[in-house]
């Protein structure tokens, strides 16, 4: 027996009853030329699916295609809109279709002559470079290109959501020498990355003109988006990165540990190291970056899932903040805007609950987000939240709002300069949870241990002040310049 109701007034839904659709109901997105669902079609242009649910006996119908759709192929973000009366609608479960649990994505091999190609052009390079993409850890691909470059001695350079797919710390990584990587390599394999902003296109000047790339890629229509690339590979990245570690033994590839190339690289690392370790050892209040960050990274489980969000908070700290384990690091990667940090803090808790997730936060990014740390705390999820904070966005902000004639100057300053010394742990008190203020090396050093040593990890928010003038490869800058009377 079926009954509907058609009659509540939806006060108590996001999103408002079916039966209410187009009359304008309270928060009915209508669209200006007249018509109704226009949610829906909001919805269309950022995920893969989008529905909205218009019978209660089909929503198993519509969860299984919006899974499907999240899943298969280029994973990405479904959609489904289930209307307050639609929800509360009584049905006969004989009456309902349960799908069956949809199918893992295809294993889908590359074709046997491409994969062999592209070992042809890497073997024949003087200078190769291997380029992992978040789409290469999400395809559970980690152990296949482990082997692939212990193999080949290929060196690597992961992008930030591809953190960890072969490890941080493995010396064929070559982060430290990024720009020369990019620059130098005649031969790079793609593994499930774009050649987006963050790979700058795959074009000159940061790369070399006629570098040929071999693009491994679930997605057909992404080969060749940016350049041309000498071989597409289309399919799952674990499959083909199991082609290509089998097809060494008919052509083999070898990058020599000592070839000038690989030793090129490498000493430009050890150069950049030999900066940041400079950096990181001044363990002078207020703290730089370099200090804060590699304090935070000495200390993190090797398994701890770390968000990273803000702008040198989260620039330096994909330098600094090591992951050897894929699938552990978020920050805004591609798409993400600034407020998504507390979001995929709670999300990555959710999943992997043991030990829990860092969060390494610049103060302005957890203003964007920060109240969600309420949800945190109410589900006592295993966040340890660690603000840098700077007095405001990137450097430059004032320690204080005096002036140099001790009036208040507040207004003088540009918004991008937040509250100076804002207690951000008085949130956590609030709530309460653990907040921690710290101002020194040995306070971070101390705080942060504390609250990695409980596991799984409790809600506890670190708010630590570094300098307010330093950043990328710099430590503190001279003393602000006061702002002089308004
Ligand atoms: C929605 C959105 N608003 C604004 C920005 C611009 N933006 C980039 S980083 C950033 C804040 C960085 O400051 P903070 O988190 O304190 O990090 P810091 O660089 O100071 O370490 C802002 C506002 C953005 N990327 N997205
Ligand atoms: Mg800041």
């Amino acid at each position: 027996m079926v009954s509907r109701n058609h009659e509540s007034n939806g006060h108590r839904n996001a999103k408002a009853e079916l039966s209410q659709d187009g009359l304008g109901a309270f928060q009915e997105a209508l669209p200006p030329q007249g018509g109704a669902q226009i949610q829906v079609s909001y919805a269309t242009q950022v995920t893969k699916y989008a529905v909205k649910a218009t019978d209660s006996s089909r929503i198993p119908f519509f969860i299984e295609q919006a899974v499907r759709y999240a899943t298969m192929g280029r994973p990405g973000a479904a959609y489904v809109e289930v209307g307050g009366d639609t929800l509360r609608e009584k049905v006969n479960t004989d009456d309902v279709y349960y799908p069956p649990i949809c199918r893992s994505p295809p294993l889908t091999p590359a074709p046997a002559a491409d994969v062999k190609h592209s070992l042809q052009v890497l073997a024949g390079a003087s200078s190769p470079l291997i380029i992992t993409g978040k789409g290469a850890a999400y395809a559970g691909a980690a152990p296949e290109i482990q082997e692939f470059v212990a193999r080949t001695g290929i060196p690597f350079l992961p992008t930030p959501m591809g953190k960890g797919v072969v490890s941080d710390e493995h010396p064929l990584c070559v982060s430290s020498a990024r720009s020369a990587a990019l620059k130098g390599a005649d031969v790079v394999l793609l593994l499930g990355a774009r050649l987006n902003w963050i790979l700058h296109y795959g074009r000159p000047p940061r790369y070399r003109r006629g570098v040929k790339i071999i693009q491994v890629e679930i997605l057909p229509e992404e080969v060749g988006h940016s350049v041309a690339p000498e071989v597409g590979l289309v399919g799952h990245a674990k499959v083909i990165c199991g082609q290509l570690l089998d097809g060494l033994s008919e052509i083999p590839v070898k990058c020599p540990a000592d070839s000038p190339w690989v030793r090129e690289l490498q000493q430009e690392g050890v150069n950049s190291q030999q900066i940041f370790a400079k950096l990181a050892q001044d363990r002078s209040a207020p703290m730089n970056y370099y200090c804060a960050l590699s304090i935070i990274n000495k200390l993190a489980p090797k398994d701890v899932v770390i968000m990273n969000e803000g702008s040198d908070t989260m620039d330096i700290g994909r330098t600094v903040l090591l992951n050897s384990e894929p699938r552990k690091r978020l920050d805004a990667a591609t798409w993400g805007t600034m407020g998504v940090g507390m979001g995929q803090a709670i999300a990555g808790a959710l999943v992997h609950p043991n030990p829990g997730v860092l969060s390494v936060m610049g103060d302005s990014a957890f203003g964007f987000s920060g109240m969600e740390f309420e949800v945190v705390c109410r589900y006592q999820l295993p966040v340890v939240v660690v603000i840098l904070n700077n007095n405001g966005i990137g450097p430059m902000n004032p320690p204080d709002w005096m002036g140099t004639d001790g009036t208040d100057q507040r207004f003088k300053y540009p918004s991008k300069s937040l509250t100076p010394a804002c207690r951000y742990e008085g949130i956590a008190e609030a709530l309460g949870a653990k907040g921690v203020f710290v101002q020194t090396a040995d306070e971070l050093e101390s705080a942060v241990a504390a609250a990695v040593a409980i596991k799984p990890f409790k809600p506890t928010l670190i708010n630590c002040m570094i300098s307010t003038t330093a950043s990328r490869g710099k430590a503190a800058a001279p003393p602000f310049a006061r702002v002089g009377k308004l």
